[in-house]
């Protein structure tokens, strides 16, 4: 119907500019490489881009540090450029959510440069304070490990959540809010169809008292998901993003089901979708640095309560902060394919917005990193710090970087088995891994039995299926790690399975005709599932 929203049953699909696709030789993917491969994009079947910032920024966080939100980093291109990205992207259908950075800007932002210069009008857009005695404000620490506050030259503190090249920006000043809201209308209107709202539960603190003392982020109870951040999320919603057709899809760290409600509940007015991370931590000790082995039984408790909770999760099983999917979830041995279509086939079948990110629809996996030394992320040199305060032997300290490091996700995207993957004709700034001889997209669009082609017709599937689009969802009794559930609306009732093991798995089988998987009718069993096999099984109702 007409009333229906355009995202409901959209399909996005996530890039990150830097490793996508360089068009100019400088190693650097950019704007204009997006655009080369629109039609590309057009072919797999999304229908929207959610574009990682491309704002002007010194790049300290890979533009998760905003000098200039309304003008292009010159390394990914011009104003020209994105609304040319824009136009074209159009012209195929495709939407363009743009990533919205908003708890921070850069230090080099010209308003925290005017608040060091001493202007009291910009001082207040962020958090300076005396420090305490001879100690910090207060005794907040960051997500990117160590303490919250930097020393300025005149020997106060400002607040980061993040890098010192990250200062917060102060909620509690309503010219920030007109600043910002500003900036999210001038992009609107340029045709941007919404945005990508970063660590948007964290931006409203409520004091800057001390926080219960923890082993990370000592300090969040004072700026999780408060009041005021809900207050902020209905203006911005009332004042701006109502009067667009926009899709707003919060990053929410550290939220429970409930949080989550509230933030997204369609009569709240808030958010349209939230993503949550409780399955990423499946496999950690609650310090994602500190992993343990993964169990398939976790993650499919936890995706069934999120699955129940939410009308419309956005699910996700990897993005640029996280370690490839096939990784965490799969297996990059003997069943690298099979596991990387299993995966396809689970986030794609769930109920809500489905989000790929750049190379995963190839299997794209970890970097294949030798040392700390070919690492780029701002994190991941914060945290080695970290734990060398900790005292953590080198040997340790890069086990324990390289397993987790952002960079993982962020080699660049294998277009052909050539010596710099097609992505660049010069140097590519961060190490291309070299599976890319047989894990790129070239290759993969000629077999017939590629991943990549599996996710096309996944895509597809989805698109044509009433059930997996609209229906509702209930988690089917079977071995704690296998996965079934239906997906059921009136016409059409599906039953999905998810062998999330590498064994052969007795189950019940329901249903009438197998309608998709990946095995070949010839390799499937009748009592069983083989390994990682995913199937969708068509139910008469
Ligand atoms: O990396 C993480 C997950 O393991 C988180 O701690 C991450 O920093 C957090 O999810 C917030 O991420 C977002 O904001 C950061 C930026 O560095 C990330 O790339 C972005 O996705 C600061 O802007
Ligand atoms: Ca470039």
């Amino acid at each position: 119907t007409s009333t229906k929203k355009w995202w409901k049953n959209a399909i996005v699909y996530q890039i990150y500019p830097r490793s996508f696709c360089d068009s100019n030789g400088d190693g650097i993917g950019d704007i204009s490489g997006i655009i080369s491969k629109l039609h590309y994009l057009k072919e797999l079947g999304i229908d929207a881009i959610w574009l990682s910032p491309v704002y002007r920024s010194p790049g300290y966080d890979n533009g998760y540090d905003i000098s200039d939100y309304k003008d292009i980093n010159p390394e990914f291109g011009t104003m020209e450029d994105m609304e040319r990205l824009i136009s074209r992207a159009k012209r195929l259908g495709i939407k363009i959510i743009m990533d919205l950075v908003i708890n921070h800007t850069s230090d080099e932002h010209e308003w925290f440069q005017k608040a060091l210069a001493g202007d009291d009008k910009y001082r207040d857009y962020y958090y300076f304070r005396e420090g305490v005695g001879s100690s910090y404000p207060n005794n907040w620490g960051s997500f990117f490990g160590g303490r919250a506050w930097s020393k300025t030259e005149k020997g106060d503190y400002y607040l980061h959540l993040f890098s010192k090249k990250q200062p917060d920006l102060n909620w509690q000043n309503p010219e920030v809010f007109d600043e910002i809201t500003d900036i999210m209308r001038f992009w609107l209107d340029k045709g941007v169809a919404g945005f990508r709202c970063d660590v948007i539960n964290i931006i409203y603190k409520e004091s800057l008292e001390n926080g219960k003392k923890r082993f990370a982020l000592t300090g969040k109870e004072h700026y999780l998901n408060t009041d005021g951040c809900h207050e902020l999320l209905k203006r911005f919603n009332e004042e701006v993003w109502s009067k667009y057709k926009t899709f707003i899809v919060g990053e929410t760290v550290f939220v429970t089901p409930d949080d989550a409600k509230l933030l997204s509940d369609e009569n709240r007015k808030e958010l349209d979708a939230v993503f949550f991370f409780e399955h990423m931590d499946v496999d950690n000790y609650g310090i994602k640095w500190f992993k343990k082995g993964f169990k398939p039984s976790r993650l499919i408790k936890i995706l069934d309560k999120w699955q129940t909770a939410l009308e419309v999760p956005a699910n996700y099983l990897e993005n640029h902060d996280q370690i490839r999917s096939v990784n965490h979830f799969g297996n990059v041995g003997k069943y690298w394919e099979k596991s990387a279509k299993l995966l396809c086939g689970l986030n794609l079948s769930l109920r809500g917005v489905p989000f790929i990110y750049e190379g995963e629809e190839i299997g794209m996996t970890n970097g294949d990193f030798k040392g700390l030394r070919e690492l780029k992320d701002i994190e991941s040199y914060n945290i080695n710090q970290s734990l060398k305060k900790m005292l953590l032997v080198h040997s340790i300290r890069r086990k324990l970087i390289l397993q987790t490091t952002r960079d993982n996700a962020r080699t660049p995207v294998q277009w052909d088995a050539s010596d710099n993957a097609g992505f660049t004709t010069g140097i590519p700034w961060l190490k291309i891994n070299a599976n890319k001889s047989f894990i790129n997209v070239e290759t993969e669009l000629r077999d017939d039995n590629s991943i990549l082609n599996f996710y096309k017709s996944m895509i597809e599937f989805r698109k044509n299926s009433e059930a997996l689009q609209d229906g509702n969802y209930r988690r089917v009794a079977s071995p704690s790690d296998v996965y079934i559930f239906t997906r059921e609306s009136t016409h059409e009732r599906l039953y999905i399975y998810c062998n999330l093991t590498n064994f052969n798995k007795a189950v019940e089988f329901y249903g009438d005709n197998i309608a998709f998987s990946n095995y070949e009718e010839s390799e499937r069993e009748n009592f069983f599932l083989k390994p990682y096999e995913f199937r969708v099984v068509v139910s008469n109702i």
